[in-house]
């Protein structure tokens, strides 16, 4: 079947795009030769494009590389985004505080250069206030994503175009805010209706244009599904399963029965995260006041759903499937179980990932519903990340698989195993290694720059700031070694920088405390003479698209250390891989599947497996933190050096937040194992060959992490396309 997939995210992130297009388009060559005749490099035109920062991280990324992996296998898709006005925020750090700044992308004319706007498209969404109406004009404007050999999708981005509203000014105001940024603080009752009229206004207008792209080719309705794929990216925009609903019902006479045979061959929902705080819930108070015309069918949903329950549950156990599959409960609206009750098809994004949705958080829904159930693991896409982000690499990788048929198929890529243990092959790679780590240095500060050159270990951090992602744990990584080289000058350790790059969301003052320890260490690290000839600590902020590229090329590390079973997939990881760096890790996510592809040998795993951390979570009370400190006196010192400069991060560790158990991403646990690991690594980079060598492995089995693997996967498992 050929049919569109319309994937619908809040969050996209496509870095700068013109290179990437040009790049992809047979016969670019001729637009970099005239720049060089008018005296231009190509690269002075990258330089001009702003970076969108419309996402928070991961989630973001991975649209835009299905976008470019999809156009790449001529699948026609369309991502179907809001147009913010302002990125996620700039992040500024200021005397090691991170400071939210409004990030404006768009140009001085309040337009962004590669967006085109579709007039003929636009949409009206309809919302309620206290009884009175408000409509607001969604207006579409396309951004081209060319796929390699220069087919090409878009990014369908929706601004407001216009308000009419029953309501005074005041309140009008609000549906302007719509499209002004992603994520707005809903600690306030302002910012979470916001953030329920944004999920509205996405879910609306795309479903509106989709049913109207039907009228337009003639198609009937009732033919939606043969001709589009609606894909829910995280539940942000599963309001579109009871408005596509709605729509076919109110305003083409549907009957329900019909109208739900259309949903339940249209939709699919991708789930991204198993943590219970970011599984979605919306007070049903707030949904019936706002939208109540879609809440109407959200209860409806709901009922018929309870009573197919019914019907297969009795008594207690017909409570207990209640609480955990109902749509409504217990005065919410639950956006996962409407997702996955309205789409035909549920997947999660690494193998362990969807066991773990099968086995634990969605069990009720597996047992049944098993065949909705799939897997599909994340990619990246190659272009981006290797022959974009790295050119020397890429000439590399060319001249030792013989072609350059690993930018359009990364199974290619294999070959280059053959040479992993030439040493003159080796000696080639470390020299690439080297060219890609002294531009990493550009981008550092000043004073570190000149302290450090390209035979430091680069130990690499980067990812939004998050507890289960254990930041804090590198930080006392950091201070274990500091202490242990102060005592013991003549230890035998490799010089290393440990650098860290990432936002912290807004409101989570943990992860803030968080990023201003690792500046405190900074300051303290590298001003001792004692160690700093030995040791770095660097944070490189903003973190965005265009610095990751360079980032990952240039080191040497891959600290993927989450909690095993909290990081769904992780896309980083395979970044990094296929950049030549080794990873140090957890057997979390992807890393599994990364681990079985290259081999336990050619990385530093370390830590509890997935399964050993949900028995201890079962058994509250069983783990002690405080037990974990006996083990090494340099771990106790450690302890307290950051106790001294972020108690609230030892509190974390000791008491526990608000009522959560004590150090509840077991950070002491763990922290044994990651030294061990970090030391073998450190220890292991010192033998070039060895290094260069795993290096090489881990490239040549990165062929499967493309996203253009991916997104055949999508095409057989999920879309049937
Ligand atoms: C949920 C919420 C709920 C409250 C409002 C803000 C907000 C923002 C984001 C989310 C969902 C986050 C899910 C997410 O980003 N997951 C990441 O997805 C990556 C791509 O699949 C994956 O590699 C990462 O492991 C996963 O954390």
């Amino acid at each position: 079947m050929s049919r569109e997939i319309i994937y619908t995210t809040m969050e996209i992130l496509p870095g700068r795009t013109l290179a990437n297009n040009l790049m992809n388009i047979p016969g670019a060559e001729v637009f970099e030769k005239e720049c060089k005749k008018y005296g231009f490099s190509f690269a002075h035109f990258e330089d001009m494009e702003r970076d969108p920062a419309l996402g928070n991280g991961g989630l973001g990324r991975l649209a835009a590389c299905m976008a470019e992996s999809a156009a790449t296998k001529k699948i026609p898709m369309k991502v179907s985004v809001l147009r913010f006005r302002d990125g996620f925020f700039r992040q500024e750090v200021e005397d090691g505080y991170q400071k939210e700044m409004p990030d404006r992308w768009f140009g001085p004319d309040g337009t962004y250069p590669l967006e085109k706007k579709q007039e003929w498209l636009k949409q009206k969404v309809t919302y309620h206030d206290n009884g009175m109406k408000a409509t607001v004009t969604m207006v579409p404007y396309d951004v081209p994503v060319i796929g390699y050999g220069g087919y090409c999708n878009y990014i369908r981005m929706w601004g407001v175009d216009g308000v009419e509203a029953e309501c005074g000014e005041g309140k009008k105001a609000m549906y302007y805010d719509i499209d002004s940024k992603l994520y707005p603080d809903d600690s306030n009752a302002y910012g979470e209706k916001l953030r329920l009229l944004q999920e509205y206004a996405l879910s609306s207008a795309t479903v509106g244009s989709v049913i109207d792209c039907c009228k337009e080719n003639g198609w009937d309705l009732k033919s939606l599904p043969k001709h589009y794929c609606i894909h829910i990216n995280d539940t942000h925009a599963a309001l579109m399963i009871p408005e596509l609903m709605r729509r076919l019902m109110e305003d083409y006479h549907f009957i329900e029965k019909d109208a739900w045979k259309v949903v339940k061959h249209t939709f699919v929902y991708t789930n991204h995260t198993i943590l219970a705080e970011a599984l979605k819930r919306w007070p049903i108070w707030l949904m019936e006041s706002v939208i109540p015309h879609v809440y109407k069918v959200i209860d409806h949903m709901h009922h018929g759903f309870s009573k197919m329950l019914a019907e297969d549950y009795k008594g207690k156990e017909f409570e207990t499937k209640l609480k955990n599959m109902a749509i409504l409960y217990d005065g919410e609206v639950h956006m996962a179980r409407l997702a996955i009750w309205g789409a035909y098809s549920v997947n999660g994004v690494a193998q362990i990932h969807t066991n773990i949705l099968c086995e634990r958080e969605l069990r009720d829904f597996y047992e049944y519903m098993p065949d909705k159930f799939v897997n599909v693991t994340n990619g990246v896409t190659q272009r981006k990340w290797l022959y974009h982000a790295n050119p020397e690499l890429s000439a590399f990788l060319t001249k030792y698989t013989g072609d350059n048929e690993w930018i359009k198929d990364l199974s290619k890529i294999k070959k280059i195993e053959n040479y992993a243990a030439d040493p003159s092959v080796q000696k080639e790679f470390l020299d690439v290694k080297k060219t890609n780590k002294e531009r990493l240095f550009e981008l550092m500060d000043a004073e570190v720059r000149r302290n450090v050159d390209a035979g430091w270990m680069v130990d690499t951090h980067v990812k939004r700031f998050h507890e289960y992602k254990r930041q804090q744990m590198n930080c006392l990584k950091i201070a274990y070694l500091y202490l242990k080289l102060k005592d013991n000058p003549k230890m035998e350790f490799a010089p290393t920088v440990f650098l860290f790059a990432g936002k912290a969301a807004p409101a989570y003052k943990q992860a803030k405390c968080v990023i201003k320890l690792v500046h405190q260490l900074k300051d303290m690290i590298n001003h001792d003479p004692d160690v700093n000839q030995k040791m770095r600590v660097e944070f490189i902020k903003d973190f965005n698209v265009s610095k990751a590229e360079i980032i990952y090329a240039g080191s040497d590390l891959s600290e993927q250390i989450s909690t095993a079973s909290k990081e769904a997939s992780g896309t980083g990881n395979m970044k990094f891989m296929m950049n030549g760096a080794l990873t140090i890790g957890t057997l979390d996510g992807a890393n599994v599947e990364i681990c079985e592809a290259v081999g336990s040998t050619n990385m530093y795993l370390f830590g509890m497996t997935a399964a050993q951390v949900m028995r201890l979570e079962a058994n509250t009370g069983k783990y002690r933190p405080m037990e974990e400190l006996n083990q090494d006196p340099y771990v106790k010192k450690a302890v307290f050096l950051l106790d001294r400069l972020q108690p609230k991060i030892t509190e974390e560790w000791f008491y526990g937040v608000n009522t959560n158990p004590a150090d509840r991403f077991f950070v002491l646990k763990d922290f044994a194992g990651y030294v061990n690991a970090f030391l073998e690594s450190n220890k292991e980079y010192q033998n070039k060959a060895l290094w260069a060598e795993k290096c090489i492995r881990n490239i040549a089995c990165s062929g499967g992490f493309s996203s253009d693997r991916m997104v055949d996967d999508y095409c057989k498992k999920v879309w049937f396309v």
